[in-house]
């Protein structure tokens, strides 16, 4: 049987004794720092791997985050929680639930955090039956409120067996993280090791990485390879999800790098500057708490993402403010950019960076305005179900009409495959080589071209169709890909392009009666010297005659020699077989010989023989024509 890997953090109240299991249960102690020491509280996060073993005999591996408790470091504690399978929460007998081991599940709780195993430490100091019913208590109602607890004392040594059985069932019971092929780690730490050059540790997410990878950080858009891999110490080929990961990045100087940036694909697409996103506030805020305060449509307040810290500025989309136990749609303007999926979940704390007053769910990435009820309708729709593929690929088709097919969700909780399987489930979506549209959005958009080609045909009966340009701008400049497979859709049923126009392919194009003189004028003047008819401006002398002498070229009646040099079909093919004729009488000439010879003018035969060698009748040499066969 292959070993599971799952992450644990450790929650809970400063000095309840969260290091101190930790070391109880792996050996290793996660307090490195010397200042730690010193102080004897956690600053920085810990790590450390618990190897256990499932009722069923299957062997689990366990990376284990350890955060401070300490509400001065609460920033340190969001980005160790971000990724994790369970929460190991904390509470000690003697002291019981205080404001961090609340924060802390709050914050558990904003980010998706749906396990844990409670930890009634210090048992030795406590009455275990008394904490045990308060603990009960202050889970009633939460996603916590079935989870086990376990006392637990680390200076008799009693109950941390049972803990390692309860973490060993809990995780027993789970799914391993999903590996949807989209790797993200969320960097948790940046050193740099003599003769090696710059690691980066973090919990991978969402894919794998292999030795050799190249890779991208965000959000500098700065592309790297990976040299090597190690978790917990030991070198390994390929990282999974749920791996606290190391990674050797020689390329990338110590000083590009930063704690919350992230690891990932290179086609993955940018970052973002502003999230649409559910912004959510827990119902457990007291009211008469700081934090309960009522968040403000325009606060500025502190985004927590993975393990980012960045200023936002709140836009409240559906009400002026948001009350404990509210949610609402929201737009969060972004300080400086970050590397979000839709799915992902968020802190939100205020701007003293005291409190803990909200959280949430990306809902759109990209920074596109929605705003008007229908949008807002879809978005919270996706808010229900952020990880169901269906409701998201419906959704993302709905509020922007159509999208390119290569893109479409990829920063999402998706692999590629669940995304085009969900768009080949839903038959309210139209499905072209390189876009999806939404059936709705596509029959108007194709009607509304047809509308235009239409009324082309009646506007100017003479022209082969609708030029592609004005057809464009009728259609208030779709994207080009939308274009060609709206183009492609009609050619494929009763239109046809032709050339830069396209038309139904019952059009045929014919002067209105009114237009008849002019024709017969144009027709003229090019026959009066007909093979030195005279130049544009002679012959396009108002709106009419233009238009009139562009159907007698679309039409084939008039050889359009260049941009001034018109001549009637038979004309053209007069002056062509003459001069044919003169060079296999009198061997090579030159344009004027030509010119002479036809009686026409260096206006008419340079262009003319150009076209000529062009269309392979005759050659250039040097200053002579000769005949191409
Ligand atoms: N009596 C007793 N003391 C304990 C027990 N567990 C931890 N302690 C003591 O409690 C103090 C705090 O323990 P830590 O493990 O550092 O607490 P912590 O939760 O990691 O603290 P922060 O990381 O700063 O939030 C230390 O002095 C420990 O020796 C226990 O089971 N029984
Ligand atoms: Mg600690």
């Amino acid at each position: 049987m292959t070993t599971r890997h799952f992450i644990i953090a450790t929650a809970g109240h400063v000095d309840h004794g969260k290091s101190a299991l930790v070391k109880a249960l792996t050996g290793t102690d996660p307090d490195r720092l010397p200042e730690e020491k010193a102080r004897q509280i956690t600053i920085e996060l810990g790590f450390a791997e618990l190897n256990l073993t499932a009722p069923n005999g299957e062997t689990i591996h366990a990376g284990i985050v350890d955060v401070p408790g300490h509400e001065d470091f609460v920033r340190n504690m969001i980005a160790g929680v971000g990724s994790i399978d369970l929460a190991l929460l904390v509470v000690a007998a003697d002291d019981r639930w205080m404001p961090q081991t609340e924060e802390h599940l709050q914050i558990l709780t904003y980010l998706g955090v749906e396990r844990a195993v409670v930890a009634l430490t210090k048992s030795d100091l406590g009455r275990i039956d008394s904490a045990t019913e308060q603990i009960r208590t202050q889970l009633r109602g939460n996603v916590f409120a079935e989870s086990p607890i376990v006392p637990t004392s680390v200076r008799t040594g009693e109950g941390i067996e049972n803990l390692k059985r309860a973490i060993a069932s809990e995780l027993a019971a789970m799914h391993p993280q999903r590996d949807f092929g989209k790797p993200r780690l969320f960097i948790d730490r940046v050193f740099t090791l003599r003769g090696i050059g710059t690691v980066v540790t973090g919990t991978l997410t969402g894919g794998r990485f292999h030795r050799g990878q190249s890779i991208v950080l965000q959000p500098q858009n700065l592309q790297a390879r990976i040299r090597s891999i190690q978790s917990h110490g030991v070198e390994i080929d390929c990282a999974h999800p749920a791996m606290r990961t190391a990674l050797n990045l020689p390329d990338v100087a110590i000083d590009q790098i930063n704690r919350g940036d992230v690891i990932t694909d290179s086609d993955l697409g940018g970052t973002s500057s502003t999230l649409t996103a559910q912004v959510e506030r827990s119902p457990r805020l007291r009211i008469k708490e700081p934090a309960a305060r009522p968040l403000k449509n325009g606060s500025s307040v502190y985004l927590h993402h993975g393990t980012s810290r960045v200023a936002v500025k709140v836009a409240l989309l559906e009400k002026g403010e948001l009350e404990p136990g509210q949610k609402t749609i929201a737009h969060l303007k972004i300080a400086s950019p970050i590397f979000a999926f839709v799915g992902d979940r968020f802190v939100v704390r205020d701007a003293s960076e005291q409190h803990t007053i909200a959280g949430g769910v990306v809902l759109d990435p990209d920074g596109a305005n929605f705003r008007d009820a229908v949008q807002v309708k879809l978005l919270s729709m996706r808010a229900i179900a952020p990880d169901d593929v269906d409701v998201c690929v419906r959704s993302e088709i709905a509020l922007r009409g159509s999208t390119p097919r290569k893109t479409l969700l990829n920063k999402s909780h998706f692999s590629a495959g669940e995304i085009s399987e969900a768009l080949m489930r839903d038959n309210e979506i139209v499905l072209h080589e390189e876009i999806a549209a939404d059936g709705e959005f596509w029959q108007k958009l194709r009607n509304q071209a047809i509308a235009s080609i239409d009324d082309a045909h009646k506007r100017n009966p003479e022209r082969t169709g609708l030029d592609l340009n004005e057809l464009h701008t009728s259609l208030r400049d779709q994207p080009e890909d939308v274009l060609e497979a709206l183009i492609a859709e009609l050619c494929a049923a009763g239109f046809v392009r032709k050339g830069s126009a396209i038309a139904r392919t019952t059009h045929l194009p014919v002067l209105p009666t009114h237009l008849q003189p002019v024709q017969r004028k144009i027709r003229k003047a090019l026959s009066q010297k007909p093979f030195d008819p005279p130049p544009r401006r002679e012959i396009e002398t108002d709106r009419d005659a233009e238009h009139v002498l562009r159907f007698l070229i679309e039409s084939g009646e008039v050889i359009e020699v260049d941009s001034n040099a018109f001549l009637l079909r038979e004309d053209f093919d007069r002056m062509k077989s003459q001069i044919t004729e003169f060079i296999s009488k009198n061997g090579p000439a030159t344009v004027s010989e030509l010119r002479q010879a036809l009686g026409s003018s260096r206006r008419i035969m340079v262009p003319l023989l150009e076209k000529l060698d062009r269309e392979g009748v005759t050659r250039r040499r040097g200053d002579k024509r000769t005949l191409a066969h």
